[in-house]
């Protein structure tokens, strides 16, 4: 499955003149974090579940010692592809498959090998 929901969260620090960063931390709310040393850069992260997550972003600086801000991230479910019969997050021979299986009924053989994919996850008739 293609991941769908690629975050970039960037930090935005000014610091008045004559304090430093001397380390930070992004904590992505789901047991991933990123730790540095200086100005912190945009982090791209991919969250693997829908949900709510508690970002935060802790920093250490010369001046001032150690701060934390948090951020709230929604991870919503992406909208739906078209032709994306089987909910993979692409258009493939698969997709194609069913595509073409209920064109033509499930009765009628086919005899392309990315049909018969399509085939292979068909509802069996009772
Ligand atoms: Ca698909």
């Amino acid at each position: 499955m293609k991941p769908y929901n690629p975050v970039t969260l960037t930090p935005n620090v000014a610091l008045p003149a004559g304090d430093s960063m001397t380390s930070w931390t992004l904590d992505f709310g789901d047991n991933e974090s990123l730790t540095g040393s200086g100005p912190p850069t945009p982090a791209v992260h991919i969250y693997t579940a829908t949900g709510s997550y508690q970002a935060s972003f802790t920093m250490t600086t010369a001046l001032f010692g150690t701060m934390n801000s948090k951020l709230v991230v929604s991870i919503v479910p992406p909208p739906p592809i078209p032709g994306d019969f089987d909910g993979d997050r692409d258009v493939d021979l698969e997709d194609f498959g069913r595509f073409q299986a209920c064109l033509s009924g499930y009765l009628v053989p086919q005899n392309d090998p990315s049909v018969r994919l399509g085939q292979a996850r068909r509802p069996q008739l009772r």
